[in-house]
């Protein structure tokens, strides 16, 4: 490296004068003014020995041309990538943009339809909007309460609401399907897998008194299977560890004798696309699979978890962590877009007393009065 120091009185100076010595390849290394008085400024620039100094006079002038023009050529390039960009940026934000702008017209024209119905059905709009529901859903609602029954039925605000929970618990799917053997447990990391197998296994296994069996497919993190293992210990019930395909068939053969086997599988992120192909690959389509979502969670949340298992075809939903949530009516539309019926929900840490089982009734009530006890 060639390092040069220059006293100058500026920067247009030093520029000018490190060029003309180290080309233009130099670097400044520094910049500091001069103690006292002085008006001048140490510049120090370098040189490395391996760059080729283009002063003039020391390169040939066809190979400056060439390294002129592969410079250019490379901005152009760098140049026509970052219009790309913008411009797909732009049409992002333009779309994104429209979207809110007819988002916000919707809502206020829901609003004024709203608006202009008696004083008590607007309150029920108006207690839907502020427990999470969609401002199209709950207009819809308020229209049929209106449209579809006999005035007297629906002339006080706690008659219209009774009317509003029949009508949310009618649109929900109520769980009547038969349950199967062998059940897996899937959803997002930290949703409450674990905690809620091992809720259901002591309840199926000590107060039902059904022959339990648990596996884990979830190997990914160290200790994520003994959190299964100290419950399965506590509760007598043996578990088998399998992390693919083949060891989960030898495992499911294992407890041929046993009337169920819980399955619990594993606490990644679900943005991991591998590790869904994996457990895709080990429950085959006879294990009945129980998405696992919590309220808690926002609507596009919701939306995106049950759009990332939807490969799954999963056969039901249990609602987690619902006594930590305070907008109940934020998973409706979600709830009614997944059509698939909600079979227990899970109302704190305490394993196993924590756990109840849903119906359509008990989730339009949550909906409604927004509290869960
Ligand atoms: N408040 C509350 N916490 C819960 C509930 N279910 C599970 N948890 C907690 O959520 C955390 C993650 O649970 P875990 O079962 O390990 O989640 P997993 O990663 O999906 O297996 C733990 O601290 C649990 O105690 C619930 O119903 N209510
Ligand atoms: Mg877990």
């Amino acid at each position: 490296m060639q390092i040069k120091r220059y006293e100058v009185t500026n920067m247009q100076d030093a520029m000018v004068r490190i060029k003309k010595d180290l080309g233009p390849d130099a670097i400044i290394i520094s910049t500091k003014k001069m103690p006292g008085r002085s008006p001048l400024v140490e510049v120090v620039a370098a040189r490395d020995e391996g760059t080729e100094t283009s002063v003039p006079g020391n390169t040939p002038y066809h190979k400056k041309e060439q390294r002129q023009d592969d410079v250019l050529d490379g901005l152009r390039r760098e140049i026509h990538e970052l219009k790309s960009c913008i411009d797909n940026l732009t049409q992002k934000c333009i779309h994104q943009r429209d979207f809110l702008d007819l988002r916000e017209t919707m809502n206020v024209l829901f609003d004024n339809i709203s608006a202009g119905n008696a004083v008590h059905l607007q309150e029920i709009y108006t207690r839907l909007i502020a427990n999470g529901v969609s401002r199209a859903r709950a207009v819809r609602l308020i229209e049929t309460i209106k449209n579809d029954f006999p005035r007297e039925d629906t002339d006080t605000y706690e008659k219209g609401a009774l009317i509003a929970e029949k009508l949310i618990a009618r649109s929900l799917v109520s769980d009547d399907k038969k349950g199967r053997r062998i059940k897996a447990f899937i959803g997002p990391a930290g949703v409450g897998k674990t905690t809620t197998l091992a809720k259901l296994a002591a309840y199926y296994s000590l107060e039902k008194k059904i022959k339990v069996g648990l596996i884990t497919t979830d190997t990914y993190r160290i200790a994520a299977s003994e959190q299964l293992k100290v419950y399965a210990k506590i509760m007598g019930l043996p578990l088998d560890i399998a992390s693919e395909k083949d060891s989960f068939v030898r495992s499911v053969a294992n407890f041929a004798q046993k009337d169920m086997i819980l399955v619990d599988t594993p606490g990644r992120s679900y943005k991991d696309d591998e590790c869904l192909r994996t457990l895709k690959k080990i429950l085959d389509p006879s294990v009945e699979t129980l998405l696992l979502i919590s309220p808690v969670s926002n609507n596009n949340y919701l939306r995106q978890t049950a759009d990332r298992f939807s490969s799954f075809n999963y056969d039901r939903i249990i609602l987690t962590k619902v006594d930590e949530c305070s907008h109940f009516g934020s998973m409706y539309d979600v709830l009614d877009e997944i059509g698939k019926p909600v079979s227990y929900m899970t109302t704190g840490q305490n394993v196993p007393k924590d756990i109840e089982k849903a119906s359509p009734e008990r989730i339009a009530k949550l909906i409604l009065q927004n509290r869960f006890n």
